[in-house]
């Protein structure tokens, strides 16, 4: 029952007179072994992503630009996470219902997987997602 998912900050290297510099690394601020990153861009404002869950894959979602809601759910507890900040990710673990709401125009998301893509690892059903959980107690 608990959350699998966490606001990580990560360090701005700089000042408002030269811009910043944001470092993330592998086991260290991302805390995992990054296989795979991909982004999500020009999605039209009416537009809600994801829906879905993973059962192995462990990601987290840095907004470069723009602004985002991520809804997580571990089908007890749900919350909406606001994305806007280039120096916050939201790490999102196994088994936790993602929605992706709210895309500005100009939202750029960078996510960092785990595990490179694997179609098997998706639960793209609300009620198979309960289940499986219900499996894992
Ligand atoms: C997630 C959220 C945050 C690939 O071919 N390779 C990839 O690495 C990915 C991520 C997707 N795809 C293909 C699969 C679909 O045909 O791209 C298409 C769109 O994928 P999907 O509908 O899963 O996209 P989102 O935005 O709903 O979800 C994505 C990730 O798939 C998912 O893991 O957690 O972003």
């Amino acid at each position: 029952k608990t959350k699998n998912w966490k606001v990580l900050s990560f360090n701005r290297i700089g000042d408002n007179e030269i811009g910043y510099l944001t470092p993330v690394e592998e086991n260290k601020e991302i805390p995992f072994l990054i296989k795979r990153v991909y982004y999500i861009y020009n999605v039209p404002e009416e537009i809600e992503r994801g829906f879905h869950a993973h059962r192995k894959l462990e990601q987290v979602l840095i907004c470069m630009n723009g602004s985002v809601d991520i809804k997580v759910d571990n089908g007890y507890e749900q919350e909406i996470i606001r994305l806007n900040d280039p120096a916050k990710g939201l790490y999102i673990g196994p088994h936790t219902w993602r929605e992706m709401l709210s895309f500005d125009a100009s939202t750029v998301l960078v996510v960092l997987a785990s595990q490179t893509y694997d179609e098997s690892d998706y639960i793209r059903n609300y009620s198979d997602f309960i289940d499986v959980r219900d499996k894992l107690l």
